[in-house]
């Protein structure tokens, strides 16, 4: 009678060649970091994968982008009451490492900058886009230095932005009015700049969006989390919501896709991020999470950028 090989020599079939870790490797392994290229020795050197800054000077932080060409993390903060035209936001530049580069590189303080409370990001071309309200925000993405805004009619809460593969950019409005009374304004915009001058549509509107958040464009569809509902849903160029996937938990709010094609949702109910398979099942990561909001995502370290709506902080979290 067979036993099934011990697990020592089934590791031993394995043809790779076994390496034994340098000293150096061993005690960064043990530390839990993660491996990245290294130019001083070569050999995988740690980069803190799991990195959680606090107490550096966030104010209600709401969404975190990783601008891949300058290799910095962008955050921005409400500062204040999310509802407020206070114009007192600002949008901070981190660097991969963990380090504050500067707290203040936008400052809706500063005469020339209008910012009142920041939330979603994204980047077009040479143009930094948030959504600030009933506003998007324009400012160059090297040196932040402002544009001309683009006013969304009617809007209350805009929320989330995504650039489409057309180079249109897409906004959430959460549609929300003071105290997160229902504004009943839920709708998803397009906007295009031709020839200078914005062009403003809605592609989806009605309180079925219940809140609409997240935003990820797809090759020619849309996707959205919501708030209320707490479903992953796809929305069509005509707007029509389609394949809900309702989440264990609700109060959805950013969206991530990796460009392995994974999901990951963000959830304030249920404090985590949720994992969403192909096959539609959602496992909770990263658990114990208060007010995970706009979640962004680094490529070129495997990171979850999340930040902490109420506690003023950034989480860096290997996936
Ligand atoms: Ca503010
Ligand atoms: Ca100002
Ligand atoms: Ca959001």
């Amino acid at each position: 009678m067979s036993r099934p090989p011990s697990p020592s020599s089934r590791r031993s079939a394995h043809r790779v060649p076994h390496r034994p870790a340098t000293a150096r490797q061993a005690a960064c392994w043990a530390a839990g970091a993660a491996i990245a290229l290294c130019t001083a020795c070569s050999d995988p050197t740690p980069v803190a994968a799991d990195l959680t800054l606090e107490n550096v000077g966030f104010m209600t932080p709401e969404s975190a982008l990783h601008d891949p060409d300058a290799d910095v993390y962008l955050v921005s903060n409400i500062q204040g009451d999310p509802f407020e035209k206070d114009d007192n936001g600002f949008v901070s530049r981190v660097s991969p490492d963990g380090v504050v580069l500067e707290l203040k590189w936008i400052d809706g303080a500063k005469e020339d900058v209008e910012l009142d409370a920041p939330k979603g990001m994204a980047i077009l071309g040479d143009e930094l886009w948030i959504a600030d309200i009933d506003q998007l925000r324009r400012f160059d993405r090297k040196t932040g230095e402002p544009k001309p805004s683009v006013a969304i009619p009617g809007a209350t809460f805009l929320n989330d932005v995504c650039v489409a593969p057309d180079g249109a950019i897409h906004v959430s409005d959460s549609g929300f009015a003071d105290g997160f009374a229902p504004s009943s304004t839920d709708a998803i915009w397009r906007v295009e700049i031709v020839e200078g001058a914005a062009q403003v549509v809605t592609i989806a509107r009605g309180e079925e969006f219940a809140h609409p958040n997240g935003l990820c464009a797809g090759a020619k569809d849309l996707f959205c989390v919501d708030w209320a509902r707490g479903e992953f849903v796809m929305v069509t160029p005509s707007g029509k919501r389609e394949t809900p996937l309702a989440l264990p938990k609700k109060q959805l709010d950013g969206l991530v896709r990796t460009p392995a094609g994974r999901w990951f949702a963000s959830s304030w109910e249920g404090e985590c991020i949720y994992e969403i398979s192909q096959r539609g099942s959602a496992t909770a990561l990263f658990t114990g999470l208060e007010q995970p909001a706009d979640i962004g995502y680094d490529h070129r370290r495997g990171r979850l950028l999340i930040p902490l709506f109420g506690s003023d902080k950034l989480l860096f979290r290997k996936i």
